[in-house]
C-alpha cells in the first residue's frame, strides 16, 4: 500500500451527545476513513481550529502511510510544539492515520504494533459518594459489575462539591454545559487530609484485601503533604496515588519518593515525553497517565512506554468519559500490545455515546480488548452525530476558604 494511496479530506466532527467531542475524519484517494479522537475537555474548538485552519490543508495531498513522518512534520514543522492543543491535535491526526493503516492491511491496530503481548487489559473505574456510606454502596456497586480495580473519592466533611464525586451511573466529569463560565467551589486542604486517609481505610476495611483500590488527589497537594498522606496511606495498600502534586515541576517528587513507599501515578495532563522524563528517569512514579491523544497519539505514546519500560515505570493512561471511544479503542491497541502496560481508566459512556461511536472494543469481567476489526475498529454514526450540536462548557474552578484560586 505503501505510496500508493493519498489524503484527500480531513474533516473535523464536533458532536455533544451528552458533552462535547471533537473527532477527526482523514478520507484517502482509496476512499478509505481513519477516525482520531481530538476532544480536550472544557477547550474543545480550540483544537477544532487547530486542526480544521492549520493542519486539515497540510494533510491534504499526503500519503496517508507515512504515520512517523506526518508526525515529525505536524510536531517539527509547526516550530511551536508541545502544549495540549497542539499535541491532542498531533494526537488526532496520528490515531486517524493507524486506522487508515489497520484498514488498508486488514488488520487491528496492535496486531501492527507487534501483536497481544496479553489476552486482555485490566481496567479500572470509578466509585464516589457524597459521604462514606454512599461510597461503599458504590464500590460493590462496580464490583458486582466485574471490576477488579476502583477508584474511589468522596466528599469531604464541611465543604460542597469537590472532584471526582458525582452519583450518576456511568460517572461522568463535568463541565456543566453553559456558557456562562466555570462553576466554582471550595477546596480546603487540611478539611482533605484529615478526612481522606479514614475514607479510604474504612473502603478497604468493607472491600477486603483483593480490591485493587485507587485514588486521585488531584494535583492538590505540596510535596510536603504528599509526603505525609502517602505514609498515612502505607496500610491502605492502594495500587496507586495518582496526581498528588501539580507535577509542573517533575522535582519535587523527589521529597514525595524519600518519605514514603506509596505507589504514585502521573501524567494525564502531560503532552510529551519530555514532561516525564525525569519522573521516570529518577523513577519518581510507579505508573504513567499519559493519554494517548492528549500526547500526540499511538506513535509518541508509545515512545513513552519504551522509555517507561527501562525504569520499570508502567502505563495506566488516562481514559476519563471526556475522551472518546475513539480514544479508549485506540489506548486499547497500544495495552494489548504493550509490555509494561498495566491497567487502563475506564469510567464507561451514557448509552447515546456508544451509539455516535460504534466500537468493535468491548468490556467483560472487569477487563477491556480492543476487538478484532481492521484498524482502531471505530464508526462514527455522522448523522446521529450531528443531531448533537456543541455547547460550550467549562470544568469547575477552585478556590481556597481565603478566596485565592487553587488547583482544581
Ligand atoms: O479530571 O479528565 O483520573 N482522571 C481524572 C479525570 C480528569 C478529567 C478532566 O477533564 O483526573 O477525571
Ligand atoms: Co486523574
Amino acid at each position: 500500500m505503501s505510496g500508493t494511496d493519498t489524503i484527500v479530506a480531513a474533516d473535523v466532527v464536533v458532536t455533544s451527545p451528552g458533552r462535547n467531542f471533537v473527532t477527526l475524519k482523514i478520507t484517502t484517494a482509496e476512499g478509505l476513513v481513519g477516525w482520531g479522537d481530538a476532544t480536550l475537555n472544557g477547550r474543545e474548538l480550540a483544537v477544532a481550529s487547530y486542526l480544521r485552519d492549520h493542519v486539515a490543508p497540510l494533510l491534504v495531498g499526503r500519503d496517508p502511510a507515512r504515520i512517523e513522518d506526518t508526525w515529525q512534520y505536524l510536531y517539527r514543522g509547526a516550530y511551536w510544539r508541545r502544549g495540549p492543543v497542539t499535541m491532542t491535535s498531533v494526537g488526532a491526526v496520528d490515531l486517524a492515520l493507524w486506522d487508515i493503516k489497520g484498514k488498508a492491511t486488514g488488520q487491528p491496530v496492535y496486531q501492527l504494533l507487534g501483536g497481544a503481548v496479553r489476552d486482555r487489559i485490566l481496567a479500572y473505574t470509578h466509585a464516589s459518594g457524597w459521604d462514606v456510606p454512599r461510597l461503599l454502596d458504590a464500590v460493590d456497586a462496580r464490583r458486582e459489575h466485574g471490576f477488579l480495580a476502583v477508584r474511589a473519592q468522596s466528599g469531604v466533611p464541611g465543604l460542597g462539591t469537590v472532584y471526582g464525586v458525582s452519583e450518576a451511573a456511568a460517572g461522568h466529569e463535568r463541565p456543566d454545559r453553559h456558557g456562562t463560565g466555570p462553576d466554582e467551589e471550595i477546596w480546603d486542604t487540611d478539611a482533605y487530609l484529615r478526612h481522606a486517609p479514614e475514607m479510604l481505610a474504612a473502603v478497604r476495611e468493607h472491600a477486603g484485601p483483593g480490591l485493587k483500590l485507587l485514588h486521585d488527589t488531584h494535583h492538590r497537594l505540596t510535596p510536603g503533604e504528599a509526603a505525609r498522606l502517602g505514609r498515612a496511606l502505607e496500610p491502605v495498600n492502594l495500587f496507586w496515588l495518582e496526581d498528588v502534586t501539580p507535577a509542573e515541576n517533575q522535582e519535587v517528587l523527589r521529597h514525595v519518593r524519600r518519605h514514603t513507599t506509596v505507589p504514585l501515578a502521573i501524567g494525564e495532563v502531560f503532552n510529551t515525553v519530555w514532561e516525564c522524563q525525569t519522573l521516570i528517569t529518577e523513577q519518581l512514579i510507579d505508573f504513567v497517565r499519559t493519554c494517548v491523544t492528549h500526547a500526540g497519539g499511538i506513535s509518541h505514546l508509545r515512545r513513552i512506554a519504551a522509555l517507561a519500560e527501562i525504569w520499570q515505570v508502567r502505563l495506566g493512561p488516562h481514559g476519563p468519559s471526556d475522551i472518546s471511544p475513539v480514544a479508549l479503542g485506540a489506548s486499547l491497541h497500544v495495552g494489548l500490545s504493550t509490555p509494561n502496560f498495566a491497567i487502563q481508566e475506564y469510567m464507561g459512556y451514557e448509552p447515546v455515546v456508544h451509539e455516535v461511536f460504534r466500537h468493535a472494543w468491548s468490556y467483560e469481567d472487569g477487563h477491556l480488548h480492543p476487538g478484532d476489526e481492521p484498524g482502531l475498529g471505530i464508526e462514527v454514526d455522522e448523522a446521529l452525530a450531528a443531531r448533537f450540536p456543541y455547547e460550550p462548557g467549562y470544568l469547575p474552578v477552585a478556590r481556597r476558604r481565603d478566596g485565592s484560586v487553587t488547583d482544581w
